[in-house]
C-alpha cells in the first residue's frame, strides 16, 4: 500500500484542505498521514468572520514535522503540500520535506503553491518570498507542481497575456521543477468565459493545453481534490515501466473525475443555482461531496480525448 504525508488545511465541517484529499486517496489504496497547518471550523468562503479556529504556530508545526519524519524517516512514498496561511508555515513545510526527500530519492513530492487566485491574494503576502525560494531554487527538490495562472505569474513575476508568454513561465519554472499543472488560466487568454483552461507540461515536451467546461458555481476544495487525485495518478505513472501512459492523459483522466464529483455536489443542492462567495447557506450547499463520490475517484479508464484541444 503506498503512504503519503499530506501538510495542508484542516477543517471541521466541510471539505478543503486535507479533509479533500484524504477519503478520495484513501478510495485509492493510499495509507494516508495528516498535519494540518489550520484547524478551522469551515472554510474561509463563508466570511472571515464566520471561521473559528487557529492556524497551527510554528513551533507545533515544526514538532509535528520532526516528529513523524524523525520516527519514520523511510515511511512515505509521497509528499503532498497545499494551503499553508504564512511565511513560517510554508518555510517549515519546505525545510522538512527537501530533506525528506533528498534522503528518498524514490519518494515524489508534489506541492500546491497555495497563494490566490483571479488576482486575489488569500494567504499571508510573505508566503511568496518562500514559495519562490522554494521553487525556483537550484537545489529545490519538487516533483510537481500545480499553479493557477495568478501564482504561477507570482511564481515568475510577470504577467500572462499569450502563449507565449505562458510557454516562457514554463520554461523558466522547468529549469527547477520537472512536472507543472497549470490548474486554470486566465479566461481572457482565450477569449472564452465557457471553459476552464489546463496546461499539462513535463519538461523537455511541449506543453499541452486542455479544456473542460466551466460549471457556473464556486465551489471550494477543488484544487485540493485535483492534486490528491493527480498525485495518485502521478505515482502510478513514475512507477509503472509502461512509457504509453503519459501525463496528459493523467490530467484528462483527474479532470473527468473532478467535473463528476461538482455534477454529483450539484446534483444534491436544493435548487441548481450559481453560489456566491461568503453567503454561507451556498457555501454549504456546495460543500464537495466527498463521501458521496466514493465510486468516482478511480475514473473510468476512459481513452476520450474530448477535452484535448
Ligand atoms: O484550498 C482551499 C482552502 C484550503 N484551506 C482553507 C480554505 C480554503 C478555501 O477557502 O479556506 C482554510
Amino acid at each position: 500500500m503506498p503512504r503519503l504525508l499530506a501538510t495542508q488545511s484542516h477543517v471541521v465541517h466541510g471539505y478543503v484542505g486535507n479533509k479533500a484529499a484524504t477519503f478520495p486517496l484513501q478510495c485509492l489504496g493510499w495509507d494516508v498521514d495528516c498535519c494540518n497547518s489550520v484547524q478551522f471550523s469551515n472554510h474561509t468562503g463563508y466570511g472571515m468572520d464566520k471561521v473559528f479556529g487557529n492556524v497551527t504556530e510554528k513551533n507545533d508545526l515544526d514538532q509535528l514535522l520532526c516528529g513523524v519524519l524523525g520516527n519514520f524517516p523511510h515511511e512515505y512514498d509521497a509528499l503532498l503540500s497545499g494551503y499553508l496561511p504564512n511565511k513560517s508555515s510554508v518555510q517549515c513545510m519546505g525545510q522538512h520535506y527537501r530533506r525528506y526527500r533528498n534522503a528518498n530519492p524514490q519518494s515524489i513530492w508534489l506541492m500546491d503553491p497555495v497563494m490566490g487566485d483571479e488576482g486575489q491574494l488569500y494567504v499571508n503576502e510573505d508566503v511568496i518570498p518562500e514559495y519562490k525560494k522554494l521553487a525556483l531554487s537550484p537545489s529545490c527538490l519538487v516533483d510537481i507542481i500545480t499553479p493557477n495562472q495568478f501564482e504561477l505569474e507570482i511564481l515568475n513575476g510577470e504577467n500572462i497575456g499569450n502563449s507565449e508568454q505562458m510557454k516562457s513561465a514554463l520554461l523558466k519554472l522547468h529549469a527547477t521543477i520537472p512536472v507543472i499543472v497549470v490548474t486554470s488560466c486566465d479566461f481572457k487568454m482565450f477569449n472564452d468565459p465557457e471553459h476552464v483552461y489546463i496546461v499539462t507540461s513535463m519538461r523537455g515536451e511541449k506543453p499541452i493545453l486542455l479544456r473542460v467546461p466551466l460549471i457556473k458555481s464556486y465551489f471550494t476544495g477543488v484544487g485540493d481534490l485535483f492534486s490528491a487525485l493527480l498525485l495518485d495518478r502521478i505515482y502510478k505513472l513514475f512507477s509503472s515501466n509502461d512509457s504509453s501512459v503519459r501525463l496528459e492523459d493523467q490530467v484528462n483522466d483527474v479532470l473527468n473525475v473532478i467535473q463528476k464529483v461538482l455534477k454529483k455536489t450539484l446534483s444534491y443542492a436544493p435548487k441548481l443555482k450559481t453560489a456566491k462567495m461568503g453567503s454561507a447557506s451556498d457555501m454549504k450547499d456546495m460543500e464537495l461531496r466527498i463521501i458521496e463520490s466514493r465510486d468516482l475517484y478511480e475514473g473510468d479508464g476512459s481513452t476520450s480525448r474530448k477535452n484535448f484541444i
